[in-house]
């Protein structure tokens, strides 16, 4: 009896050492596998994207070109709306209907258009996007509809280039606000580039495609 409790002892020892390893090595490995789970990888990895597109001066077609307008106060002048600085501004010193119409020289399909707004107050405004070529007669391609406010950008990207432009027109129908942009930014490509492009499919497509 006695030599059987004896013999228990170092045997409940054991048992309660091998426990209490077995907890220790399980206390261990959850805390080590809470150590390759650090914060999502896609928050860390968002921070570079986050950044707005550049939109270089240099791929601006419609920097620096001459600009035309239905009207236009004297110190805002409509080439305020294409000289690449946000806080120069065009601006028509009038409610809707106003126009502005850029001339980039030569024919062009685009595949880009940004329009940076100065408007006091913001509210709903409908901005027509116009275009043609050396002669004919202008063709809509785009219509802005919805709530717009000072210095935040509409952008479109059709899914088809705007083809064969040499005069882009934007006309504003509705809006609150005089008439004004603080900048009109117009990217592309000349006709016979958008051509080739035509044989192997647009770069910003194939970009798309991810797993
Ligand atoms: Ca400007």
């Amino acid at each position: 009896m006695t030599g059987g409790s004896v013999s228990t002892g170092p045997r409940g020892v054991a048992k309660h050492l091998t426990t209490i390893v077995v907890l220790a090595l399980v206390l261990v490995g959850c805390s080590a596998l809470s150590v390759p789970t650090p914060a999502p990888g896609p928050t860390i990895r968002a921070a570079p994207s986050a950044a707005p597109p550049s939109t270089p001066t240099s791929d601006n077609l419609a920097h620096g070109k001459p600009a035309t307008t239905s009207a236009s106060l004297p110190d805002q002048p409509p080439s305020a709306a294409v000289d690449g600085d946000p806080e120069t501004i065009w601006n028509a010193g009038g409610l809707p209907t106003q126009w502005i119409e850029i001339d980039f020289g030569s024919v062009f399909d685009l595949d880009r258009l940004v329009l940076l707004p100065a408007q006091t107050p913001d509210g709903p405004t409908v901005h027509q996007v116009w275009g043609r070529g050396d002669s004919g007669d202008y063709r809509l391609f785009h219509e802005f509809r919805g709530s717009t406010a000072d210095g935040v950008a509409l952008d479109v990207s059709p899914v088809s280039y705007w083809s064969g432009i040499r005069y882009l027109k934007i006309e504003t129908t509705e809006s609150p606000s005089w008439v004004a942009w603080r900048e009109i930014a117009v990217f592309g490509r000349p006709v016979g580039q958008a051509a080739v492009d035509g044989l192997f499919g647009r770069g910003s497509a194939l970009i798309s495609i991810r797993p």
